[in-house]
Order: C-alpha cells, then structure tokens, then sequence
C-alpha cells in the first residue's frame, strides 16, 4: 500500500519526532495538536520539548514543506494516534485523548485509509474503544479501512536514533490491516517489523514496561535488605551479576517518567486479581522515595530546619523530563518533614515547582547547603570533583541515592558520604 499524505494527532514526545521523520522521508504530513500554544510555537520552529536533535529534525521537516502544523486533522492516507495516555489518581488509566482523537478523525474517514494508534492503553483498547469510535463514520474497519495498534518503543534521550533502528511490532484488527501498517512504517523504520493482532501488540508494549518495572523493583527491595543486613548492595549486584544468568538492574529513589511508573497499571486495572507481582512491584517502586527520605533523616538527624541541596529532579539521568519524578518526590516529603530544600536541576534551571525552592546554578543550591543530596546521575553530577565541591559548600554530609559518587574521593575530600542500600 502507498501513502503520500498523513496527519499524526498528538505532537509530544513520540508524535512530533514520528511527524518531523515521515517528513523527511518524503511523505506529506499534517502534525495536529489540541494545544494552540504548542500548535503556535511549532509553526515558528520553536518546541515546547527537548530531545537531543528534535529541533533540528523539526525545522528541516517544516522547511522542507513536507510538515505542516495544524489544529485539527485534514483528509489523509493514514492517521497516526499519539497522544498521551496518563493515568487518574486511582490509577486507572486516563483515554479521554485516544477517544477525542479518534472521534476528530471520523469525519475525515475514507474508505482505504488505514489508522494506527501508538499511545501506551490498556488490552482491548483498539478493538473495542477505537473500533466503535472510527466505525460512527459508517465505514467498518477490516472491511472499508485498516486499523492497527503499534506501540513506540523509544528511549527518551535517544528517540531519533531508535525511532529508526529498533524492532517494531505492528498489530491488525485484521491481517490486511498489520501489513498496511507494516507498509506505513517501512518508510523509515530500518529495524524488524513483526505483524501481529491488535491486542497482541497492545499486550507486548504493556509487558515491555513492566517487565523492567518489575525488575527495579526487586533491585530497590535488594537496597532494602542490603541496608538492614549491613551489606553493600551495589558491591553485591555487581557479584550477582557475574552469574551468566542473571542481570540486576540499579536501584535508586524510584521509577519514575511517564511510561514505566503508568504502564504496569493499565495491567493492574484490566485484571486486578490477576496482576498481583504487577501491583506488589509498583508498591514497592512508589515506596523508594519514603526510603531515600529515611536515609537522610538518617544521615542529617532531626529534618526539621536542615539546608538539603536535592541535586537533580528529572525523571533519570540527563533528560529534562520531569513526569512521575522520584526525584520531586524525595524533595517534596523533605519539604513535608520541615526541611529546607534547595533543589537544583540543570537541565531545567528555569523552572517552578512548588513548594519546591530552585536554585538556578550548583553554586548557590550547595552554597549554604548543610547536606547534599544526589538524586539524579546526570553527567555534569558525576564529574563532579569533590574537592572543588568541598570549597564551595560548608556542607560536609553528603547522601548518594544513585551510586555515582566515587566514596574514597569524597571521603578523601573531607565528606561523610551515606550511599543508597550501603548498611553500616
Ligand atoms: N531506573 C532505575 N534503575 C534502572 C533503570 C531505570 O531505577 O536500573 C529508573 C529510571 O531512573 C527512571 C525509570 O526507571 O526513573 C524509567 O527509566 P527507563 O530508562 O527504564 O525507561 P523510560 O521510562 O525512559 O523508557 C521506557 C523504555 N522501556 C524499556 O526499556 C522496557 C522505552 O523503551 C519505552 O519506549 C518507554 O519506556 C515508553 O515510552 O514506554
């Protein structure tokens, strides 16, 4: 199947790096959002997100003329879903923009087209959400229009690169549907591209996440026992590790972001009395941050009125992402528990969140510092030298929740340094 022309609802994260490549594979593409400050700042080349190379990429594809910013969808060849899908408070997933999406599309549904939805949703949601939507145009997919669901698989700070390179699978409401997605993708994904049913690819994309949610669950509980039993858990895992068998992920404050932290509860929420690990891993990932809050009343004594700089409140180490943070979770129950926290993240020196105090530069967040704690390994943190750290703060304690901070250096320089999962 050929397509010329596309519209892609939802310019985040996914939307606009899959938008701004089809572009620049040729095809004709309208990128369409609900947001008329995005829709606004995209029509100049400017980007309300940051991911390395995406601007660049955006502004050869809106050059080019090949992608067009647009508010409401227009008649197409195929029409690509990526929207988000967060969740409510109770943790039941949220579809409102899937089903506006989906019901923006319907008037300009033409027999042949083929539609795709990529947004992370719960088993069944293609069939039996999307399908009846579509289907109000009184065309009916499988038969008058193809219908698929393909998750994106992307790592944040490397999405442009892995957009391309990685496996995709492409599932069908029926067969005919996979192989028009599978022809859609084919313009640019050089990875794989595997053809299944709908809620099969829906499943995978859901399996993905919390199989790896599930495992930094068990490496946060490992720095649980490690902690209790007076072991270095990070010295342990790297043992572990050794078996051939066995590959443990790194603790830290938390899961955080907004796929890992989401995703597992689209499963709980579809079958609560069946995803019981599922749940258990996500309570035990939503705890971490208690955990870190407890090593530094630990190391700092009394909270109340202690100068902590949090250094670092991205979601993980060097984005500027700060959905689902653990990080702003750690800083927030400090704040809670009476301390004053002077947070510093560099990626996003701007930015507010309160009750949260921001400093706008390393310096001043450690300057009246009486400790300091790492949350995030981002790079410019790791090459810190602790003797330059050292004459710039009077603090002396420093709390590691990440493991990154070499303890004979900062030790060396003269801090009294508490490491996540490290018993004493
Ligand atoms: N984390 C740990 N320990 C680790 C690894 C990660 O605590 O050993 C934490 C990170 O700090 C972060 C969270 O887990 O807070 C998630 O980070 P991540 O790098 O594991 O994943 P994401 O959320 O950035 O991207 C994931 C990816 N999925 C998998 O690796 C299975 C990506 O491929 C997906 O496309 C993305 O979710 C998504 O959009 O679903």
């Amino acid at each position: 199947m050929e397509f010329h022309k596309i519209c892609v609802l939802g310019l985040g994260y996914i939307g606009l790096p899959t938008a701004s490549t089809f572009a620049t594979h040729g095809l004709d593409v309208v990128g369409v959002d609900v947001n008329a400050e995005v829709v606004a700042k995209l029509k100049n080349g400017d980007l309300h997100i940051y991911e390395p190379g995406l601007r660049t990429l955006v502004q050869a594809a809106l050059r080019s003329g090949k992608l067009t910013i647009q508010s409401q969808p227009q008649p197409a060849d195929a029409f690509v879903i990526a929207v988000p899908t967060p969740f409510y408070e109770d943790k039941r997933a949220d579809l409102r923009a899937v089903i506006s999406a989906a019901e923006a599309i319907v008037p300009h549904l033409r027999r042949g087209n083929l539609v795709v939805l990529e947004s992370t949703s719960p088993p069944l949601t293609t069939s039996g959400m999307v399908r009846p939507i579509l289907e109000k145009s009184g065309l009916t997919a499988g038969q008058d229009f193809y219908l698929a669901y393909s998750p994106e698989r992307v790592l944040p700070g490397q999405i442009l690169r892995e957009l391309i390179d990685n496996a995709r699978v492409i599932g069908g409401v029926d067969r005919a549907s996979a192989e028009a997605g599978r022809d859609l993708y084919a313009t640019f994904v050089r990875g794989d591209i595997y053809l299944t049913d709908a809620t099969t690819a829906e499943m995978v994309k859901l399996m993905e996440n919390t199989y790896r949610d599930v495992n930094i669950a068990i490496a946060n509980e490992f720095s649980r026992l490690a902690d209790r039993f007076g072991v270095d858990v990070w010295e342990a895992i790297e043992l572990a590790n050794r078996h051939p068998r066995v590959r443990i992920l790194r603790p830290g404050p938390g899961v955080g972001g907004h796929c890992i932290s989401v995703d597992p509860w689209f499963l709980v929420e579809a079958a609560p009395d069946l995803a019981r690990l599922i749940r258990a891993a996500r309570q035990v990932n939503d705890a971490q941050p208690e955990f870190v809050v407890d090593l530094v009343r630990r190391a700092a004594g009394d909270l109340r009125g202690k100068r902590i700089a949090a250094l670092g409140l991205a979601y993980k180490p060097d984005v500027d992402d700060l959905r689902e943070s653990p990080a702003i979770a750690v800083a927030r129950r400090l704040v809670d528990a009476g301390a004053q926290v002077l947070a510093y993240e560099p990626n996003r020196p701007e930015v507010r969140i309160p009750p949260l105090d921001l400093a706008p530069s390393l310096e001043q967040a450690i300057a009246q510092a009486d400790l300091l704690l790492l949350l995030v390994a981002h790079t410019p943190f790791k090459a810190l030298d602790p003797r330059q750290v050292a004459s710039m703060t009077s603090a002396r304690t420093a709390v590691d929740a990440v493991n990154v901070w070499p303890p004979a250096d900062w030790e060396a320089a003269g801090f009294r340094l508490h490491r996540l999962g490290v018993g004493g």
